[in-house]
């Protein structure tokens, strides 16, 4: 076990408090090199392989503006194993208080000029699931701060329910807030500067976003973890509907 019961106490008493906590040094330096060479080898060898709706580029015909991967623990065996068993599991179960189902894992870019902002939006909003337990994990594979893209959280946010969203145009985000931001959200904002190999987790109802990437040649690098509550059931017809909305919208744009 990575975390003594104090330590697995004091992060939860954090997290239930705050909606988000952070581990810094998550990752060693050999850990994040084995992680990073994976990803390396994923999208040389697995992506190709793949359907488009796994696959989000911020210019299609262009593979250097790649911008996310999605459900890449369905699709590798290395990712499977990465979110189903482990540290990254062993820190959903503490934050969650109980046994955890893993969702999806995914690999998020922001290119350099073009990395779009990451629209406000709490997670559950996209989950449907009840009750509303999950978490999602944010691990920095490189330096992230104001300049390249970094996540900011609404403190608290996490208590306060699910806020009403709208369709948005961002491709990987297509749901944002619609009355953001409030006061509360101005007053309790939080800037997630991360460095390499540091872990971030809120809660299924933290509200959260993230600016653009303006730097002239940096990238933004993470991979995000999804966990829910083993007891949380999906609303499987809310579900499906809202995944052929998307699908036919995206395609209707000409983005997959
Ligand atoms: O990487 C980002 O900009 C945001 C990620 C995010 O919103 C999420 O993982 O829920």
């Amino acid at each position: 076990m990575k975390y003594s019961p104090d330590e697995a106490k004091s992060l939860k008493t954090d997290y239930d408090r705050d909606g988000f906590v952070a581990l810094r040094g998550f990752l060693s330096l050999v850990e994040l090199q084995t992680l990073k060479d994976n990803l390396e080898r994923y999208i040389a060898e697995v992506v190709p392989t793949l359907p488009k709706e796994d696959v989000f580029y911020e210019d299609k015909a262009d593979a250097s503006t790649l911008k996310q991967l999605i459900r890449m623990s369905q699709n590798d065996a290395f990712f499977a194993e990465m979110q189903n068993q482990g540290v990254f599991r062993e820190v959903a179960e503490i934050l969650l208080g109980r046994e955890v189902a893993p969702q999806n894992l995914q690999f998020f870019n922001k290119p350099a000029k073009i990395g779009a902002p990451t629209p406000p939006h709490q997670d559950g909003y996209y989950w449907m699931i009840t009750p509303m337990e999950g978490c999602t994990m944010w691990l920095a594979l490189e330096d992230v701060d104001e300049e390249n893209g970094c996540v900011r959280y609404a403190r608290g946010s996490h208590s306060e329910g699910v806020r009403e969203h709208g369709w948005t145009n961002t491709l990987g985000f297509s749901q944002g807030l619609r009355d953001f931001p409030t006061e509360s959200d101005q007053a309790n904002e939080v800037v997630m500067r991360a460095q390499a190999g540091d872990l971030l987790v809120h809660d299924a109802m933290t509200v959260h976003w993230a600016d653009g990437n303006s730097s002239e040649n940096r990238s933004r690098r993470a991979m995000g973890l999804v966990y829910y509550s083993d007891r949380a059931e999906t609303d499987e017809v809310a579900r499906d509907a809202y995944k052929k909305k998307l699908h036919d919208s995206l395609q209707a744009a000409g983005k997959i």
